[in-house]
């Protein structure tokens, strides 16, 4: 039966209910509100941002930057990963990288083949592991690698741009390729998609120096609207992050705003002005305890999207100075970036230790803090569900 206002008695409440309730994702302070961005998101994709949203304060995820593609001193071994073969677990985290996809080529800016990268991600989504992705895209404007940082890419890409169609067809491209991220149920795979990572620097195409924040904020709303209005993709949860940065004015000055974000996040090194253990735990904390308020304020789950310490020469690096910092705050994961072992360059890099290096037995008592988790502590979180 329908009242004055039109609508059945049960429909009247369930709309009373839910005008209600949304103006009070309010109550979310309170741990109401554990939805992502994307009314529209698959169901996997929901249940996965409202399972990291619960373990805020709880557990850290530990992820792994192209983890099963190579190591130190291998390359494509079946089953192979250096951070199994120091703690006896895959990492709980899996993060690779498009760079290239945009080109329609097969193998992405670091070598390693889409077919691979598929495939690794199918086998960690089997495993409940998280899966994280970035995007190393090439410079639309003058055809350079992402480091090619002449001004002018955004603004080109943008509608009304001479590179828009272009950007449009890399688009497509990585579409294609997330379209094709299916379980064995035919369901797709959610993905988080780390977009113009460390956008606060003046390294890439798309950093600070490069175009205004206007613009940086047109180009985030342009290609969430792009994948999820004109290609149809719900299995996306999106990170927005920063590289370190001083001061929460500076993080969110290119933040796209709530709708389109479900992780807030940075990326750190050990490094520079940072190489000293002192100076880097202090930076970090800093930090942390930025992305801790700016996540809570906007309902969102914090995170350490890329972090590392080249080599690692400290042997209690990880319960000494990393860990006491990680675990007073409340990201749910924290990615190292990857083991290359020695480049093409001759420059070596790794970031997680592999069997003898020195900081391993370290890394691996970390791994049994039980508020770091690898592969076992998140096969009872069933993160999909
Ligand atoms: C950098 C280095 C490069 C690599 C790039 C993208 O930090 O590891 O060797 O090409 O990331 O993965």
């Amino acid at each position: 039966m329908k009242n004055s206002f039109g609508l059945s008695g049960s429909h009247m409440k369930k709309k009373l209910f839910r005008s209600f309730l949304l103006p009070a994702c309010l109550f979310s302070q309170i741990g109401f509100c554990q939805t992502c961005s994307d009314p529209q998101a698959t169901a996997e994709t929901k249940a996965l941002y409202k399972n990291l949203y619960q373990l805020i304060g709880k557990n850290i995820l530990f992820g792994h930057q192209d983890d099963p593609c190579y190591g130190v001193g291998w390359k494509y071994e079946n089953g192979r990963s250096d951070i199994r073969e120091v703690t006896g677990q895959y990492p709980a985290v899996f993060g690779f990288d498009l760079g290239r996809t945009e080109l329609g080529q097969a193998y992405n800016l670091d070598s390693v083949p889409f077919e691979k990268t598929r495939e690794y991600i199918r086998e960690a989504y089997e495993r409940g592991a998280v899966i994280t992705l970035s995007w190393h895209l090439n410079n639309p404007l003058t055809g350079g690698t992402a480091w090619d940082n002449k001004p002018g890419a955004v603004a080109s890409i943008l509608p009304g741009g001479p590179k828009n169609a272009l950007y449009n067809s890399w688009l497509a491209r990585v579409a294609d390729f997330l379209n094709s991220l299916k379980g064995k149920k035919g369901e797709s795979i959610p993905v988080i998609l780390r977009l113009f990572h460390e956008l606060n620097g003046g390294w890439f195409w798309w950093g600070k120096n490069q175009c205004s924040p206007d613009e940086m904020i047109r180009l985030w709303r342009y290609t969430i609207h792009y994948f999820r209005v004109e290609k149809n993709i719900h299995n996306l949860l999106y990170a927005f992050n920063t590289d370190k940065f001083e001061s929460g004015a500076e993080y969110l000055e290119r933040y796209p705003g709530d709708p389109y974000i479900d992780i807030i996040g940075f990326d750190i090194y050990q490094a520079n002005n940072l190489k000293e253990n002192s100076a880097f735990a202090k930076f970090l904390g800093h930090d942390l305890d930025l992305i801790d308020s700016i996540a809570a304020a906007h309902q969102k789950i914090p995170a350490l999207t890329e972090f590392g310490y080249n080599g690692v020469p400290d042997s209690s690096w990880w319960t000494k100075v990393f860990f006491p910092v990680i675990s007073s705050h409340n990201i749910v994961y924290a990615l190292a970036w990857r083991n290359a072992g020695k480049k093409q360059n001759g420059y070596a890099e790794y970031y997680v230790p592999y069997p003898g290096a020195a900081s391993a037995s370290d890394f691996k008592a970390m791994s049994l803090t039980g508020k770091v988790l690898f592969e076992t502590g998140i096969k009872s979180k069933n993160l999909y569900k």
